[in-house]
């Protein structure tokens, strides 16, 4: 099977589970799941669900066990998309190719469709853990690895060195800090909480990290260059938009070309982190070079 075909396979399995992880039920609250379901099920690239799930393949495992912590850290990342877009935030109007969930629902539901994913990721992963047989503490550890990487000393850390970035230019050094923590925790949760919960070895751990912090960086410094050079018609919202809101970004810092020079060199150490694995890691290594060449 090739690289597409398989990564399609995974995001197909991905939706389904989210689609009944969301189900609508009919409630005098309905209203919360058509806003939550408006954004996460807008087509977006499931990177992260995906990661989880070949990680646990090349281990050995399957992927239906880290299926729903793949679908928690999707909800996760949807919040911070709707959160991110609101008028507070960057004030976006588009996202995933539609308007974005504050200009359909308004700003206070799109504020609780953003609180309600990020709780239902919780009590996806909690709910794993009350069904759990024997694994409950590789479980717990998995949720652990994903509350740390959303949190302030991930996701939301990351978000607010951003903020407070804005209009002016921030050392390297603090802008790598910025993206390992707004972009790069929350690719690196999936492929740690995997490997947890496929009882990875302690040199497996350290190859995987090693990867998904390379992966993680290179994800951002791409995102950089399509906000720069991307066609906004695929992207699913508009470029450029770095520049109006006065980010540092790595373009902005090293210029063009030496953002691409450092996006090659982020892939290839990726790449060259898994040779552990043999040619088991085919996917994983298919999936560091997508990142590279990826148009959305
Ligand atoms: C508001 C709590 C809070 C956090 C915001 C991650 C983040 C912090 C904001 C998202 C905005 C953004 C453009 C981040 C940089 C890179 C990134 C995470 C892009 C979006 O991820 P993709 O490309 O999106 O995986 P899809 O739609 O494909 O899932």
């Amino acid at each position: 099977m090739d690289f597409k075909e398989k990564y399609q396979n995974l995001v197909e399995a991905v939706n389904l589970e989210l689609d009944k992880l969301t189900a609508e039920v009919d409630c005098p609250q309905r209203a919360i799941y058509q806003a939550m379901r408006y954004s996460l099920m807008a087509g977006g690239k499931r990177l992260r669900p995906v990661l989880a799930m070949a990680v646990s393949e090349m281990l050995g495992g399957n992927y239906e066990e880290v299926l729903p912590f793949g679908c928690a850290i999707e909800m996760i990342h949807t919040y911070s998309l709707i959160h991110d877009d609101l008028p507070s935030m960057d004030n976006d109007d588009y996202r995933r190719g539609r308007l974005t969930c504050h200009k359909v629902f308004g700003e206070a539901k799109a504020i609780l469709a953003g609180d309600a994913l990020l709780n239902l990721a919780f009590e996806v992963m909690s709910d794993e853990m009350l069904k759990s047989q024997g694994n409950i503490a590789s479980k717990a550890k998995a949720m652990s690895i994903i509350a740390k990487a959303s949190g302030v000393s991930g996701m939301i850390g990351g978000q607010v060195i951003d903020l407070e970035s804005e209009g002016r230019i921030i050392p390297a050094a603090l802008l790598g800090k910025m993206h390992a923590c707004k972009t790069g925790a929350l690719i690196k949760a999936p492929v740690l909480a995997s490997a947890v919960l496929n009882n990875a070895s302690c040199s497996e751990l350290e190859a995987l990290e090693s990867y998904a912090e390379n992966i993680g960086l290179a994800f951002q410094v791409k995102d950089d260059i399509l906000d720069v050079e991307g066609d906004s018609s695929l992207m699913g919202k508009p470029a450029g938009s770095d520049e109006a809101n006065q980010k540092s970004t790595y373009v902005s810092i090293y210029g063009l070309d030496e953002s691409k020079r450092m996006l090659a060199e982020l892939i290839d150490k990726a790449v060259k982190s898994l040779c552990i694995f043999g040619q088991n890691a085919q996917f994983l290594k298919a999936l560091a070079e997508y990142i590279m060449i990826r148009e959305n």
